[in-house]
C-alpha cells in the first residue's frame, strides 16, 4: 500500500514541480491520478512500464504564431496552440478553444482529459486539444475568416485524417469549422474528414450539434433511473447559452423537464416558467446569428436577470429550489460555495456538461451529500463520439440518418454510464462515476501503451 500511494504522489508531485503556471492541468492530473490508486495494486504491469509517469507528458504540444489583419488594416497577432496528447488507441482527436484565457496549460488539462473521455466512447481515437488566446467575440465574419485562415496556414501541416482530427469547443462553432476546413481543403487539396462538426452539405453528421448536450442529459437520465427516477416535471439549471447548453435545454424539454436558466459570461437569467421550445427558438436565433447577450432574453421574455452573477450564485442568493443541475459553460464555474449552494436547493443530480467545470471543493460537497455525480469525460463524451462517428461516416463515404446516430449516441451513452459502475464497483468504489470514469478509460490506454513497448 505504502509502495502505491507514492507512485501516484510522486508522479503528481513532479507535475506540479516541472509544469509551472498551469492550475488547470495540475487540477486534472491530481483529479485522474487520485482515483487511479487502486489500479496501482492490481496492474504492477503498469508501475513497471512507469505508465503512470509516462501519460501526463503529451506526446508533443506544438506552439505557432497567428497573424493576422483587422478590418481597419491594423496587424494582429495570436498565439495558436496544438496539444497532441495521447494516440495509444486512435489518431488524436479534440476541439480547439478559441477564447482570450486559452494557454498552454488550459489545452493541456483538455487535451489530458481528452484520452480518457475518448476512450470511453469505445471508438478509436486518442486524445488532442488546441485553440488560440484569440477572442471570436465582436469580431467581424471577415475578421474571423481571416484569423482561421492563418490558424489553419500552420495547423494543417499536423493534422490529417488518419493523424489527428480537430473539432469545435467554446468559441469555435459551424462558422470557424467552415472557415478551418475550407482553408485545409485549399491548400491540401483534398477532401477529407480532417475536421467534425463540419457543415452537412460537406461531411458533416447528423446530431453532430446536438450530441454534447444531447448526451450529458441522456448519461443524468441513465443516472436517476438507478434511482428509480427521471426528468418528469423537474426543474433544471443549465449554465451556459451556447452548443451545449442549447441542446440540453432542447434534449431536458424532450424529456418533460423545466430547464429555468441560462447565462453568458455577463449574467444569469431565471425563467421560472421554463425556456421551453418557443424560448429556446429564440436563444437560438439570438447566439448563434445576432451572436447577443443573454440579457436580450430577460428583456424580451420579461424575466429576471442578474449582472455579473454565474447560475450557481444566483440560485445560492436566491434560494432557487432545483432537482438537476447541469453546467455547461467553463472549467471551475462551482466552487465549494455554490455546490453548497445547489445542496440547499435540494439537487440531487449532477451532470457535467462543460470540462471539469467542478472544483475539487465542490466535488467533495456533491460525493458526500449523496448526489449522482456525472464527471465530465463521462457526462459530455457525446460530443466527440458522434465527431467519431461522422469520421466513421467520411470514411465509408455515406451518411447516416438523424434516427441512427440519435440511436447511436444514446447507446454510446449507455454503455459509458455502464462502464462507470462496473469499474467503480471492480475498482472498490461503487456507485463512484469519476472513479468508474478516470479507470474505465485510463485501463484501455494504458492496456495499448504497454502492447508498444517503452515508446
Ligand atoms: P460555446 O462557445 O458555444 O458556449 C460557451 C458558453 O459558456 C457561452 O454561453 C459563454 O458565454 C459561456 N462561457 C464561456 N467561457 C466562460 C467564462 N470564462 N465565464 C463565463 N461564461 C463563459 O462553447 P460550447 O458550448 O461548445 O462549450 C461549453 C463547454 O462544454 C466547454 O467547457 C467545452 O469544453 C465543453 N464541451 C464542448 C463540447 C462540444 O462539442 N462543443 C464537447 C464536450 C465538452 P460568452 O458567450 O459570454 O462567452
Ligand atoms: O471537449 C470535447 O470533447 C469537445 N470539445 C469535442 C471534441 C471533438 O473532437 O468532437
Amino acid at each position: 500500500m505504502a509502495k502505491s500511494s507514492s507512485v501516484i504522489k510522486d508522479v503528481i508531485d513532479i507535475v506540479k514541480t516541472k509544469e509551472t503556471a498551469q492550475p488547470e492541468f495540475h487540477q486534472a492530473v491530481e483529479e485522474v491520478l487520485t482515483t487511479l490508486e487502486p489500479t496501482v495494486a492490481k496492474h504492477p504491469e503498469f508501475v513497471k512500464a512507469k505508465i503512470y509517469e509516462r501519460i501526463v507528458i503529451p506526446d508533443r504540444a506544438i506552439l505557432f504564431r497567428v497573424p493576422w489583419v483587422d478590418d481597419t488594416g491594423e496587424v494582429q497577432v495570436n498565439r495558436g496552440f496544438r496539444v497532441e496528447f495521447n494516440n495509444a488507441i486512435g489518431p488524436y482527436k479534440g476541439g480547439l478553444r478559441f477564447h482570450p484565457s486559452v494557454n498552454l496549460g488550459i489545452l493541456k488539462f483538455l487535451g489530458f482529459e481528452q484520452i480518457f473521455k475518448n476512450a470511453l466512447t469505445t471508438l478509436p481515437m486518442g486524445g488532442g486539444k488546441g485553440g488560440s488566446d484569440f477572442d471570436p467575440k465582436g469580431k467581424s465574419d471577415d475578421e474571423v475568416m481571416r484569423f482561421c485562415y492563418s490558424f489553419m496556414r500552420e495547423l494543417y501541416r499536423h493534422i490529417g485524417p488518419n493523424r489527428d482530427v480537430p473539432a469545435g469547443d467554446i468559441g469555435v462553432g459551424g462558422r470557424e469549422i467552415g472557415y478551418l476546413y475550407g482553408y485545409y481543403k485549399k491548400i491540401v487539396n483534398e477532401h477529407t474528414g480532417v475536421l467534425t462538426g463540419k457543415g452537412l452539405e460537406y461531411g458533416g453528421s447528423l446530431i453532430r450539434p446536438e450530441a454534447t448536450g444531447y448526451g450529458t442529459v441522456y448519461f443524468a437520465a441513465e443516472m436517476l433511473a438507478t434511482r428509480g427516477n427521471d426528468f418528469s416535471g423537474k426543474r433544471v439549471a443549465i449554465s451556459g447559452s451556447g452548443n451545449v447548453s442549447q441542446y440540453a435545454i432542447e434534449k431536458v424539454n424532450q424529456l418533460g423537464g423545466i430547464p429555468i436558466t441560462a447565462s453568458d459570461s455577463n449574467g444569469t437569467i431565471i425563467d421560472e416558467s421554463g425556456i421551453d421550445t418557443r424560448k429556446l427558438a429564440y436563444l437560438l436565433e439570438l447566439k448563434n446569428n445576432r451572436r447577443g447577450r443573454i440579457k436580450e432574453y430577460a428583456q424580451e421574455h420579461k424575466v429576471k436577470y442578474y449582472e455579473g452573477k454565474s447560475v450557481w450564485e444566483v440560485i445560492k442568493d436566491e434560494g432557487i429550489k432545483v432537482d438537476i443541475a447541469l453546467p455547461c459553460s467553463t472549467q471551475n464555474e462551482l466552487n465549494e460555495a455554490t455546490a453548497q449552494g445547489l445542496v440547499t436547493a435540494g439537487c440531487y443530480c449532477v451532470s457535467e456538461g462543460a470540462n471539469m467545470p467542478s472544483n475539487p471543493e465542490a466535488i467533495k460537497i456533491f460525493q458526500n451529500n449523496g448526489i449522482l455525480f456525472g464527471p465530465a469525460k463521462a457526462a459530455n463524451a457525446g460530443g466527440v463520439a458522434v465527431s467519431g462517428l461522422e469520421m466513421s461516416q467520411n470514411s465509408m463515404r455515406l451518411m447516416w440518418s438523424r434516427e441512427e446516430v440519435d440511436a447511436k449516441l444514446l447507446g454510446i451513452m449507455k454503455s459509458i454510464h455502464k462502464t462507470c459502475l462496473d469499474n467503480a464497483e471492480a475498482y472498490g468504489a461503487k456507485g463512484d462515476y469519476l472513479t468508474g470514469a478516470n479507470i474505465g478509460g485510463f485501463i484501455k490506454v494504458a492496456n495499448a501503451m504497454l502492447s508498444y513497448g517503452i515508446l
